[in-house]
């Protein structure tokens, strides 16, 4: 997945709008996932999955930053992203199409709390971003 230099501006641009959020729109993507995808739920067995709960918010807030992480090293997301990629595929071991779940949710929570900038050209950027971000999550499975 190659990000052209418009993309990663694209991408810059409208994670800027995460700033002071990352809590609220990481716990809203995950209810949306849990919501739309229960099978996902399946990796969260010691959760409290209930509206609002404090380990979704602060698992909401982790992955948020995670991610700010990541558009901040957008040319090296292998390097930015190494140690989540082993966790995640060593110890987690989460099945690749989760990430698509997740990823899909994320663009949704943009699009209702910023419907005038996810423009088409933000959508696809952010989309491939995201794509990028779960290829190097997924790439250590053995
Ligand atoms: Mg993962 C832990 C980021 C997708 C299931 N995830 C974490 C952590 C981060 C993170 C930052 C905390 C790591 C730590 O404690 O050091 N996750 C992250 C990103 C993305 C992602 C950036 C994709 C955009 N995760 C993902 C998906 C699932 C999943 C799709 C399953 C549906 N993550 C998962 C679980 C944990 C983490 C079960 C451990 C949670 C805990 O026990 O606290």
């Amino acid at each position: 997945m190659v990000l052209s230099p418009e993309d990663k501006a694209n991408v810059k641009a409208i994670w800027a709008k995460v700033a002071g959020h990352a809590e609220e729109y990481g716990a809203e993507s995950l209810e949306r996932m849990f919501c739309a995808y229960p099978q996902t739920k399946i990796y969260f067995p010691h959760f409290d999955l209930s509206h609002n709960s404090a380990q979704i918010r602060s698992h909401g807030k982790k992955v948020f930053t995670a991610l700010h992480d990541a558009v901040n090293h957008i040319d090296d997301l292998a390097g930015a992203l190494c140690r989540l990629s082993d966790l995640h595929a060593h110890n987690l071991r989460v099945d690749p199409v989760n990430f698509k779940f997740l990823s899909q949710c994320i663009l949704v929570v943009f699009g209702v709390h910023h419907p005038c900038s996810l423009t088409p050209e933000v959508h696809a950027s952010l989309d491939k971003f995201l794509c990028a971000v779960s290829a190097v999550l997924t790439s250590k499975y053995r």
